[in-house]
């Protein structure tokens, strides 16, 4: 069994009905035990593309499946919602990124292949990955800085 955190955005059309699409997709998987959710958040884009407020969360989910299979599904579920790959970083209806995969003794799992790297290698730069991320695991650290001292930095720079 794994435990996954998946990063979830959409800032094109029914934000909010292609994040609660997501949610139901998963949750009917074979190899998907469960599905949680931190809140939706409103976020100002981050990165070079002009584009509009992002709606984002974390799901975390307990499945049996393998991270490329996890991957392959993610895929096809944001295909489902029409997401079309046009400006990379650009607008999208759905994207679902895996940020952070635990194993069952909570050891990080780490994959580093051509189409799928975990952790993801930007989650700790964004706060809104992790602004989501720390309701649905307070307790989260990364490389012995805990998430509640990260967000607190990324505070103090805003203020
Ligand atoms: N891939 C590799 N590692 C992973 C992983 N850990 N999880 C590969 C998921 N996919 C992974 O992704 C391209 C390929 O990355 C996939 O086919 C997979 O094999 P993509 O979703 O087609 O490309 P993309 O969305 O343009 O890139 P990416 O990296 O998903 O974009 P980001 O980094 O998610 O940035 N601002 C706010 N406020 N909120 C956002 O959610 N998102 C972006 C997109 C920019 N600005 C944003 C947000
Ligand atoms: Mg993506």
């Amino acid at each position: 069994m794994y435990t996954y955190y998946i990063g979830i955005g959409s800032n094109l059309g029914d934000r909010e009905g292609y994040l609660a699409f997501a949610v139901s997709e998963l949750t009917n998987i074979d190899g998907v035990c469960s599905v949680n959710h931190s809140s939706w958040i409103e976020t100002p884009p981050w990165g070079p593309v002009e584009q509009g407020p992002f709606l984002n969360g974390i799901l975390k989910v307990e499945s049996t499946l393998e991270p490329l299979v996890m991957l392959d599904t993610i895929l096809h579920i944001e295909r489902l919602a029409g997401r079309q790959r046009e400006i990379h970083w650009g607008p999208r209806t759905l994207d679902l990124d895996i940020v952070w995969v635990e194993d069952e003794a909570g050891q990080c799992v780490r994959v580093e292949i051509s189409n799928l790297v975990v952790p993801h290698p930007y989650f700790w730069e964004r706060q809104f990955v992790l602004e989501p991320l720390q309701e649905v695991y307070p307790t989260f650290t990364y490389e012995g800085v805990s998430i509640a001292s990260r967000l607190e930095k990324f505070r103090e720079l805003e203020s």
